[in-house]
């Protein structure tokens, strides 16, 4: 069976907690799947297709990957649970990491299926690498004001996504801040066009944070995305910093697409200036839809790891791709210190380092007024609901739509179902008669019902394979 002249099976292998990387893996392809579980331990670690005469001892015993558990399918597929030693890995090196386990194994030519479904870093690699967000959750928490009353934070994202000049812009946001949002933000795809300077638009929204705080008496928040080459980002962090705006500015980072090295250099910049940081995900979906690619729960791990504070997982309820069972364990990585495992979600067991501070977890995409009650249900207090056309698309404007928006929580937080609240409040309702309204009785149903079934999901998933796991998700 052995691939490439080695075998990688070590069934009798206990990994470490400490020391072991644990990855999951889905796989199918023309070969055998004990076949294709050693091509991938040993394209991921030590080996290659055939005997090596510069192998020897020492970097077998140290370095190789050893297939634990092998969940059969089929003759062809298969979960693949697979242990890497600590010491395989670079130190402060992140794409090293990447190069090794997200890397080769997916131009395997026998692989017709291939998904990263989980990892679970082990705590000294944590510690070695990581140092996790300066503020995270609490210190965000702080900048808005909502320490003691734990509400959700709730936010737009201006559009149209590109053309507004600086001055049309910083009026939406004001007229958003005026209605009572605590967060406005650019979007993915807006950072410095001509019509529409990056610095231009920074001074004109200071403006108008200060001009809508005077009439609010709350701290509002700006996300400006800086994502560029690394070197104009750090002149840009340079500028806030020089400017003192760590109180009105959260560094807004497009992070899978600038990768993780960019990623892990910027956040020591922002770090050293004490700014909070927005994890914008825009392009991760490439890679976690489907059955070949990586799920996102591993790059979410990486981002809350290397120091994001507040970070995009997705809604469970909007118009992103997302069942609310998996979007809630994204929800979990954001904030909970351990993480159980859950193999019909594709979810391993991982604990972060006490030093690792939890993230501000942020819904977004394809919502507005009428979802908040789900969205509470599904994500609880801590996180931050953003709506971009679920605001601006509200009749009279950008600012009924902020209104709706803070109408909505304002509900949650006295305890009354939003089309009760809307009697009393026009704003809401025109949302839900606009959009509807999602009854959070259908998500709490939801999980109970996962809560109830988990071993007949495992059993779906181990019988179908990664299509069973994903209808387990639905
Ligand atoms: C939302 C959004 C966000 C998505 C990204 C957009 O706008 O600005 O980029 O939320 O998805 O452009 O779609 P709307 P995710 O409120 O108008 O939908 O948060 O899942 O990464
Ligand atoms: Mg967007």
């Amino acid at each position: 069976m052995a691939y490439g002249g080695y075998s990688y099976f070590d069934s009798k292998y206990v990994p470490s907690k400490e020391k072991d990387f644990v990855v999951l893996f889905w796989a199918k392809g023309s070969l055998p799947i004990e076949n294709i579980a050693e091509a991938i331990a040993a394209e991921s670690s030590v080996g290659s297709w055939t005997k090596l005469s510069t192998m020897n001892q020492f970097v077998w015993d140290h370095y190789r990957a050893r297939v634990f558990k092998l969940d059969k399918v089929s003759k062809n597929s298969g979960f693949i649970h697979i242990a890497y030693p600590l010491e395989h890995f670079d130190t402060k090196n992140i794409s090293q990491f990447e190069a090794s386990v997200l890397g080769n194994i997916f131009g395997l030519k026998e692989l017709e299926e291939l998904y990263v479904c989980d990892i679970s870093f082990p705590k000294s690699y944590q510690r070695k690498n990581f140092t996790g967000p300066v503020l995270g959750l609490p210190g965000i928490r702080k900048l808005v004001g909502t320490e003691k009353s734990k509400r959700p934070h709730v936010g737009t994202i201006v559009k149209p996504k590109v053309g507004l000049t600086a001055k049309e812009w910083a009026h939406v946001a004001y007229e958003a801040f005026s209605g009572g949002l605590d967060l406005v933000k650019d979007d993915e795809n807006l950072v410095d066009q001509d019509f529409c300077k990056w610095k231009d638009r920074l001074h004109e929204t200071i403006k108008s944070i200060e001009k809508a705080g005077g009439e609010t008496g709350q701290n509002h928040l700006y996300s400006s995305n800086i994502s560029d080459r690394y070197t104009r980002m750090v002149d840009r962090v340079d500028y806030l910093a020089a400017h003192g705006l760590q109180k009105q500015v959260v560094v807004m980072l497009d992070v899978y697409v600038m990768g993780v090295s960019a990623l892990q250099d910027i956040l020591d910049q922002t770090k050293k200036h004490n700014f909070a940081t927005h994890g914008h995900r825009a392009g991760f979906a490439a890679a976690n839809r489907g059955n070949f690619g990586i799920s996102f729960q591993v790059y979410e791990k990486l981002y809350r790891l290397l120091g994001i504070d507040q970070m995009h997982i997705g809604t469970g309820v909007g118009k992103m791709e997302g069942s609310p069972a998996i979007i809630k364990r994204l929800h979990d990585i954001a904030e909970l210190p351990k993480l159980e495992e859950k193999f019909y979600l594709g979810s391993l067991e991982m604990e972060f380092d006490s030093s690792i501070k939890p993230m501000l977890s942020i819904a977004s995409g394809g919502i507005d007024a009428g979802r908040i009650d789900a969205l509470v249900a599904l994500h609880g207090m801590n996180t931050n609901m953003q709506a971009g056309a679920g605001v601006h698309g509200l009749q009279g404007g950008t600012l009924r739509g902020a209104m709706s928006m803070r109408q909505g929580i304002d509900a949650v937080m006295k305890g009354i179902p939003a089309p009760e609240y809307a009697k009393t409040h026009p704003e809401l309702a025109d949302a839900i008669a606009k959009w509807g309204y999602f009854d959070p009785k259908i998500i709490i149903k939801g999980l109970e019902y996962e809560k109830k079934n988990a071993k007949k999901l495992t059993a779906l998933a181990l019988k179908k394979g990664r299509v069973g796991m994903v209808l387990a998700n639905e």
